[in-house]
């Protein structure tokens, strides 16, 4: 039986991962941060797995992180952990580069100095972010980096610093450079979630409008469970090397919009531009979304497109699994459950336990 430490567990990736690894046989552990909330939405349901083990671990403490590595001995680590949210990383860009960029070199020491680095395979949480101001389109594993918010600064250390420790001391650690992925798990300040859940509240006569920032911003979405299974493949192959996951198509957050909103029975039309610009529902006339420049970004990144040749050709995943329109219909059809149960007053996580009765959120 293999060991695997999922560091960020209890974040969108780490659940999936967490139930992907049990499913193939693994002891699983992963590491946590006290919260004064003390339950944990996403892995409720394999807390007292017999092979699910968590323990307690921040990014920015070393001294953590040596004792979960060398208490658990892991075969493999996935470093998921991480401040994720790009415009959060403008307000907060010290602790961005304290737990993404410095965080996953006291991984990979962690590693060294508990004496694992011939046997412990490191997977590193890389990013689309890295292409940022893009030079080429569509992005491969050979574009130039051009870093554009503090997130994908920090990100980007985080890669190299990786790339280093492979070559320095042929520890087997790669990143997987991977492009947005999306999921009924997605952190609700996410662009494709908070449009998920304002379609499922519009639609049931439980919010007015939704307020976005850039409705052009281009972006590549796959689906996060299917991204989670390559995160398991690049650790399992002969030579380390860092690949780039994407689904090979891109599209807009308006054209996100237009699909969410018509799966829940609301045709949008749009009329004005950029910061005037509406999205407007056909049958009523009613203004249902409107741009707030509260959510432009001090720098955008607006073009992103991955090309997934080497890992479709290396690593045999297939980035089609999931389609655009299958993934939008996946998350709006949750969120249209999980507003059905949702009291007036009441925001969607107070009423989980009902849900998880219900068997609405797995
Ligand atoms: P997420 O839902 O935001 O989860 C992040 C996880 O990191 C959570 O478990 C969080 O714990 C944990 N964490 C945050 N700060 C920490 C710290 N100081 N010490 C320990 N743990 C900490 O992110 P995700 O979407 O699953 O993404 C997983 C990883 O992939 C991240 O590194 C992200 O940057 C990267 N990535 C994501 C995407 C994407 O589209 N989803 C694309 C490329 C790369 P709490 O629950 O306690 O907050
Ligand atoms: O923004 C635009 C916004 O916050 C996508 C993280 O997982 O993927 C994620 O980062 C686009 C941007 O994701 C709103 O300006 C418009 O251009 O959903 P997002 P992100 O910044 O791409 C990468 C690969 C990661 O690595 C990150 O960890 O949508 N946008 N209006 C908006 N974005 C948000 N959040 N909210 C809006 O109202």
């Amino acid at each position: 039986m293999k060991t695997a430490l999922i560091t960020g567990v209890t974040g969108q990736d780490g659940s999936f991962l967490a139930e992907l690894l049990l499913e193939k046989g693994y002891d699983v552990h992963g590491t946590i941060r006290r919260s004064s909330v003390d339950y944990r939405e996403r892995i409720a349901h394999i807390e007292g797995h017999p092979r699910f083990h968590l323990h307690y671990a921040d990014l920015g403490d070393s001294m953590s992180i040596m004792q979960v590595v060398s208490q658990v001995r892991p075969d493999e680590i996935y470093n998921l952990a991480a401040q994720s949210h790009v415009q959060v990383s403008f307000d907060s860009p010290e602790f961005t580069a304290d737990i993404d960029a410095t965080g996953v070199l006291r991984v990979l020491e962690a590693v060294r100095l508990c004496g694992l680095k011939d046997t412990c395979r490191i997977y590193q949480a890389s990013t689309s972010e890295l292409y940022g101001k893009v030079e080429e389109v569509p992005q491969n594993e050979n574009t130039p980096f051009h870093p554009y918010s503090p997130y994908a600064v920090a990100k980007q250390y985080g890669f190299w610093i990786v790339k280093e420790y492979r070559e320095a001391y042929g520890m087997y650690c790669c990143s997987g450079i991977l492009f947005n992925h999306e999921s009924e798990r997605r952190g609700e300040t996410f662009v494709t979630r908070k449009i998920t859940l304002a379609a499922a509240r519009i639609a049931q006569g439980k919010q007015d409008k939704l307020y976005l920032g850039n409705l052009s911003s281009l972006r590549d979405w796959g689906y996060a469970k299917d991204y989670v299974e390559c995160m398991w493949l690049i650790l399992q192959q002969p030579v380390a090397e860092d690949y780039v996951i994407a689904t090979g198509e891109q599209h807009s957050v308006r054209e996100f919009c237009e699909l969410a909103f018509r799966n829940v029975g609301i045709e949008l039309r749009w009329e004005g531009e950029e910061a005037e610009e509406k999205g407007i529902d056909v049958a009523t006339g009613k203004v249902l979304i409107e741009v707030s420049p509260d959510f432009y970004r001090p720098t955008d990144v607006v073009n992103l497109w991955g090309d997934p040749t080497k890992a479709r050709a290396k690593l045999g995943w297939n980035p089609q699994k999931t389609s655009f329109a299958e993934l939008v219909k996946i998350m709006t059809d949750a969120d249209m459950a999980k507003v059905a149960v949702e009291r007036a007053g009441e925001s969607v996580r107070t009423n989980l336990a009902e849900y998880l009765e219900k068997g609405i959120v797995k």
